[in-house]
């Protein structure tokens, strides 16, 4: 095995944009003196962006910070600006989305059909009941009724929020508990690697128990599968959907009307639902889309690859590139089904200009060698973006000669679900690229790096801790019913000036920012931000589990995997593999297949501080096979040699 760590370039070396690219970019090197004066900038982008019905008075109140207030005063529909609009302007015939099925079914949507499908929506969520402010839980995989039906809320100004549809019911059940959603959009299943999977069966698993604040669960029909039917409260989509009217009056919604909760792993067991609102997070989604990605609506083909359920789908996938007018892809499978080549096939037959992805998906590629892109015509591509964790140098240089051509730049762009938008990044045209590094603030947004004392590092190489020092449009305006966490989780550990990403950080000598890693509980697998406290949370909920301790353990492919190390309750009998197996499927049956540990190993201890505290550090150690380390702090330093003993024999 190659040494996984991400490593450091021995010689940096950078790409400067050829004078064709910065000819036609939208992102321009005088952005960054312009936003210079934070509010004005941003009011002007929020005009240049954004189609207001009634314009905003006041561009940013932070009087009640940390609780910011953007483009105060202002009334916009967030539906209207990523629809009705571009029809308006005489676009109607542009596509909006090539849908790609996973069997290879497809069906191409004009921004005019756009518009007559979520007006339909919106017209059948409301006669469901569904009014202004109430909460949508959506369940569904990537197809077109997925980025209708979000659309319908938002024309509706009813938050919705997307669970990924790899969770499972318990965790549908909690998030639609914690929001009091009162529908649930869902279908009766999706393709997975060539097969129908079920998907109405979680829901209806999540809606049972009489304390449900589910009123209706509309289910569209995509895989024929077989589903159990509950006729006072299940409506089909194609009953109620395809009958109603194509025409749907919008209101103009408030700047800071709520417009999604999305549900994000955080310390501690419970996740956190992150909420969102209208008018800041749509200019600063549809700016960056233009800036960072490039967009030329009408010209380019785009492709975000990520899902709808994670916040990447949600802002380049729905609201940034669609407010732009973007044309998109979507495609609905994984990467390898029916082939390896699968993507690439998808980059030819569309002519994709922009390509957004993971380095997870990347590092993938790598493993399966370059000779399958190289089969495809891939000279279409213009612009690579990568984003969801570190781009070790390795998979940038191999993304941008085997996918990109040698040609086309690399934004590597960091943010996070909180962000709402892109925050880090290269401006394409602009920077010079530095494979591995997310480089620096885009225009409007300010990071420092602080030590543990709160004191800005600047030394090239000093490694400490990323803190965001303004607000910005798109931020979360707060975790849904919980302020005081919001609070306490981004604006105490360095005081209520800086919000506090949990991302460490260093300059290099050239000034570029090199984001490493969480620094908190929280592993990053594949892209998916997963808590170590929820895992070993469900791994205790097992009756044969008496305690357990969960590290993200430095993964090739994955970039970190869950490693779990768990003590059996005395009266569990230890059946060695069968007993790992049976803890890993209830990892998968309380979370998700996501959550689900690479790796259990049954120990007799635990390495804990004196006051209790699980020293995650040194299981860290034992899962990615280095020397143990410091053990001075253990309460019982002959714990570690009683784990590794213990693992060698075999138990
Ligand atoms: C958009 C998204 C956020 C966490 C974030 C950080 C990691 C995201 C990154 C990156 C290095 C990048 N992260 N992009 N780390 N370079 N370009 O992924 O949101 O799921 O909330 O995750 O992901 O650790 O704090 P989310």
């Amino acid at each position: 095995m190659t040494d996984p760590t991400p490593s450091t370039p021995t010689q940096s070396r950078t790409f400067s944009p050829t004078p064709e690219f910065t000819a036609q970019a939208n992102g321009e090197a005088p952005l960054y003196d312009q936003a210079t004066d934070h509010e004005a900038f941003w009011a002007e982008q929020a005009h240049r962006y954004v189609t207001w019905d009634k314009d905003f008075d006041t561009t940013l109140d932070w009087s009640n910070a940390p609780f910011a207030k953007w483009f105060v005063g202002g009334q916009l529909n967030v539906a209207r600006n990523c629809v009705d609009r571009h029809v308006e302007a005489g676009n109607g015939d542009r596509v909006a989305i090539h849908f790609e099925g996973e069997g290879g079914d497809t069906r191409t949507i004009t921004y005019a059909e756009l518009l007559r499908e979520v007006c339909r929506t919106a017209n059948a969520l409301e006669s469901l009941g569904v009014r202004k402010g109430d909460r949508v839980a959506i369940y569904m995989p990537m197809i077109p009724e997925t980025v209708f039906t979000m659309l319908a809320c938002a024309r509706i100004g009813a938050p919705h929020s997307v669970v990924f549809g790899g969770f499972s019911a318990d965790a549908l059940r909690t998030r639609i508990a914690d929001a009091q959603a009162r529908v649930v959009v869902t279908t009766d299943g999706q393709f997975r690697r060539g097969k129908p999977a079920p998907l109405k069966p979680a829901v209806d698993e999540a809606v049972s128990g009489g304390d449900s604040p589910v009123e209706k669960v509309l289910v569209v029909k995509r895989t024929e599968g077989e589903v159990a039917w509950d006729d006072a409260r299940d409506v089909w989509w194609h009953d109620v959907v395809d009958s109603a009217s194509d025409q749907h009056e919008a209101q103009p919604h408030d700047s800071e009307h709520p417009l999604f909760i999305l549900y994000t792993s955080g310390t501690t067991g419970k996740p956190k639902g992150i909420f969102h609102t209208s008018g800041g997070y749509l200019a600063q989604t549809a700016y960056t889309n233009a800036v960072v990605h490039d967009v030329h609506p009408g010209t380019d083909v785009y492709w975000c690859t990520a899902d709808v359920g994670w916040v990447t789908g949600h802002s380049y996938i729905v609201y940034g590139p669609l407010a732009n007018g973007a044309t998109q892809v979507l495609y609905e499978g994984t990467p390898d089904t029916p082939h390896q080549g699968r993507w690439w096939e998808i980059v030819q037959k569309y002519g994709v200009s922009i390509l957004y992805t993971a380095p997870t998906a990347i590092r993938t590629f790598m493993k399966w060698g370059e000779d399958i892109p190289a089969k495809y015509d891939l000279s279409s591509l213009r612009l690579l973006g990568s984003v969801g964790e570190p781009i070790n140098p390795e998979a940038w240089l191999w993304y941008r000669k085997n996918i990109g051509g040698d040609r086309a730049p690399i934004v590597d762009t960091w943010w996070q679900t909180e962000t709402g938008a892109i925050m880090i990044s290269p401006l394409p045209g602009v920077t010079d690229l530095e494979p591995g590094s997310a480089q620096r603030p885009i225009p409007g947004i300010s990071a420092e790096i602080l030590d543990d004392e709160g004191k800005p590092l600047h030394d090239p190489e000093a490694v400490g801790y990323l803190v965001l020092t303004k607000p910005w449009p798109s931020m979360l305006r707060g975790i849904w019913g919980d302020q005081e966490r919001y609070k306490e989780t981004y604006w105490s550990r360095f005081g209520d000036k800086y919000y506090f990403a949990g991302d460490g950080a260093k300059y290099d000598a050239n000034g570029n920012i090199w984001l490493l890693g969480r620094v908190d509980d929280v592993m990053n697998v594949s892209g998916h931000r997963l808590s170590t406290a929820e895992i070993e949370s469900a791994l205790v909920s097992h009756p044969s589990v008496a305690e357990a301790a969960v590290v993200g353990a430095t993964d090739e492919t994955t970039g970190q995997a869950v490693c779990a190390f768990v003590i059996l309750r005395s009266d569990a009998r230890d059946e060695g593999e069968a007993t790992v197996q049976e803890l890993r499927n209830h990892v998968a049956k309380e979370i998700g297949p996501i959550a689900k540990p690479r790796q259990i190993m049954v120990v007799a201890e635990l390495p804990k501080t004196r006051s209790g505290k699980i020293m995650r550090r040194l299981l860290r150690d034992v899962a990615e096979n280095r020397e143990v380390g410091d053990v001075t702090t253990l309460a019982d330093s002959t714990v570690m040699d009683l784990i590794k003993s213990g693992l060698s024999s075999g138990s």
